[in-house]
C-alpha cells in the first residue's frame, strides 16, 4: 500500500471522528450551512493536529508542515479573458498584480493588499488570494497588487513590516502609479487576518509619513487582528476552540513573530506578558470601555496580572504599533480616511475589529462595520469547490459593492 493511500485512509478515519466527537457544538444555531462549516471545521483542525504531531515527534515543524501542505495551492501568474497577472520580483520577494483589461480611458483604480496567514506562512501565490484578486481586478475594473514578505521563523519582526513598507512606499511614487495607470486618489489599502493589522497599521503610517504624499482614499479592514495586549477579550474567551483562529494558535503566532522562545507564547497563554511599565496602554484595549454593550455580555473585566519587565527588553515589538495598530493614539486615529472593518461573531479577532470601530468613530473617521453573526474567522475564502460557502460569496459581494461606491 502507498504512502498516499495511508495518509488518505489516516485522515477519512481522523474526519470521522472529528465530524463524530464536534458535533456536540450546535452548528446548526452558530452557522448558515452547519454540514459544511463542520467539514471545513474538521478539516482544519485535522491539518492543525497533523502539524502539531509533525512537530512533536521532531519530523518538521508546524511551519514547515504548513508550508508543504500549502506547496501544491501556489498558482502561477496566469491571464484571462478579464485581468492581466504579471509576477514582479522586489528584493528578493514575490510582487503579484492583477490588472483589469478593460479598455477605458480613465484611469484606474489601486487596492493594496496585505494578506492573512499569520505572518509565519502564505502567500500571494496561494489559490484562495488569485481568486479574491481576480474577482477583485475584474469586478472594480482595478489594479490589485499583493508583495510576500520574508518570515518567520528566519526573519523576526520588524523585517516583515520593513519589507511590506518598502513595498508600499515604492509603488505609491508617482511615477510608479503612472505606469500601472493608476489614479492617485482612488487608492485602497486592503487586509485581512494579519495582513488586516498590516493594512491598519500601514494606513496610520502612510498618513503622518512627510515623504509620501499620495495617501490611501480608505481602508477596507478583513477580520483584522490589531493587537496582542490582551489575550483575555471577551472574543478570546467565547472562540477558544473555534473554527480557524483557535485561542492557542492565535497565541503562538504572535508570539513567534517576536521569537522563537516559547516564553513569551508561554506568559501570553495567562496574559501575562505585559509589563507595570506599560500599563497606560491598557486603556487602548480596554474592552470593558470599546465594546458595545451585547458582546460585553456574561463576561468580567479581570484586573491585569503584570508580566516581568524583561519581556519588552527582550521582545521590544509586543507593545509597537506597526502590530498593535490599536495602540496609535487619538491625533493618528483622526487622520484616518474612509474604513470599511469586517467582524465575525465567531473570531477570537472580533473584538480587535469592534474596538477599534469604537475608536476610529469617537475620533471623527468614517466607519462602514460589517458585523457577521454567523461569520467566523477566514469565513471569506471559502468560495471554492468543494467548499463554496454562501455566506463567503455573500461576503465578497458585500465588500466589493461597498468598495465599488466609494472608491
Ligand atoms: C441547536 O440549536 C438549535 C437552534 O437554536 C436548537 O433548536 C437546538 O435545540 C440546539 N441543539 C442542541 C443539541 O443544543
Ligand atoms: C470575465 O468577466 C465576465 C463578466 O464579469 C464573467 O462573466 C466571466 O466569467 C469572466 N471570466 C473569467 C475567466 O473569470
Ligand atoms: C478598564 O475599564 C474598567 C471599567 O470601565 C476600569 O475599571 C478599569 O480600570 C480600566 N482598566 C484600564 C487598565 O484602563
Ligand atoms: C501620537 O503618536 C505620535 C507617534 O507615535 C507622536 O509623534 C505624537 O506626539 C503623539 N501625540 C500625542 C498627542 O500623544
Ligand atoms: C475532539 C475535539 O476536538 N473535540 C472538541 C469539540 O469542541 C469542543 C468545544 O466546542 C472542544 O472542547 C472539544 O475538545
Amino acid at each position: 500500500m502507498g504512502s498516499k493511500t495511508v495518509c488518505l485512509m489516516i485522515s477519512c478515519a481522523l474526519l470521522a471522528w472529528y465530524v463524530h466527537t464536534n458535533y456536540s457544538e450546535n452548528y446548526s444555531a452558530k452557522f448558515e450551512q452547519p454540514w459544511r462549516t463542520m467539514i471545513i471545521h474538521s478539516l482544519i483542525k485535522i491539518s492543525q493536529f497533523m502539524g502539531t504531531v509533525a512537530e512533536n515527534s521532531g519530523l518538521i515543524s508546524y511551519w514547515e508542515f504548513f508550508n508543504i501542505l500549502f506547496k501544491w495551492q501556489l498558482l502561477e501568474p496566469i491571464s484571462d479573458e478579464n485581468v492581466t497577472v504579471t509576477d514582479a520580483i522586489v528584493n528578493d520577494e514575490l510582487v503579484r498584480y492583477f490588472v483589469s483589461k478593460k479598455k477605458s480611458n480613465e484611469l484606474k483604480r489601486a487596492i493594496i493588499y496585505f494578506h492573512g496567514g499569520g505572518i509565519s506562512f502564505s502567500s500571494i501565490a496561494l489559490l484562495h488570494y488569485n481568486t479574491f484578486a481576480r474577482l477583485a481586478a475584474n469586478r472594480l475594473d482595478a489594479v490589485f497588487v499583493g508583495a510576500d514578505f520574508r518570515k518567520f521563523p528566519k526573519y523576526l519582526h520588524p523585517t516583515q513590516w520593513n519589507d511590506a513598507y518598502t513595498f508600499v512606499k515604492s509603488f505609491l511614487q508617482p511615477e510608479n502609479l503612472a505606469k500601472y495607470g493608476v489614479d492617485p486618489n482612488r487608492i485602497c489599502f486592503l487586509g485581512d487576518s494579519s495582513g488586516g493589522g498590516t493594512a491598519t497599521a500601514m494606513t496610520q503610517q502612510i498618513m503622518i509619513d512627510p515623504e509620501i504624499t499620495i495617501k490611501p482614499k480608505m481602508q477596507v479592514l478583513i477580520y483584522p487582528g490589531l493587537q496582542m495586549l490582551d489575550t483575555d477579550l471577551p472574543s478570546y474567551r467565547e472562540n477558544e476552540f473555534g473554527i480557524m483562529l483557535t485561542k492557542a494558535l492565535s497565541i503562538k503566532l504572535m508570539s513567534q513573530y517576536h521569537t522563537p522562545d516559547e516564553s513569551l507564547e508561554q506568559a501570553m497563554k495567562i496574559n501575562q506578558h505585559i509589563p507595570v511599565e506599560y500599563s497606560h496602554l491598557f486603556k487602548f484595549v480596554n474592552w470593558s470601555v470599546l465594546l458595545p454593550e451585547r458582546f460585553k455580555k456574561g463576561h468580567v473585566y479581570n484586573n491585569r496580572i503584570y508580566g516581568s519587565s524583561e519581556m519588552v527588553e527582550k521582545f521590544p515589538g509586543i507593545v509597537d504599533p506597526r502590530i498593535n495598530p490599536l495602540l496609535a493614539n487619538d491625533s493618528i486615529l483622526s487622520l484616518l480616511p474612509l474604513t470599511y472593518i469586517l467582524t465575525c461573531q465567531h473570531d477570537v479577532l472580533r473584538d480587535d475589529g469592534l474596538m477599534y470601530v469604537s475608536r476610529l468613530r469617537s475620533n471623527g473617521v468614517q466607519v462602514f462595520h460589517e458585523h457577521v453573526d454567523k461569520g467566523f474567522h477566514g469565513n471569506l475564502f471559502y468560495i471554492h469547490w468543494p467548499y463554496n460557502l454562501e455566506l463567503g460569496w455573500k461576503l465578497v459581494d458585500n465588500v466589493f459593492t461597498w468598495i465599488n461606491e466609494n472608491l
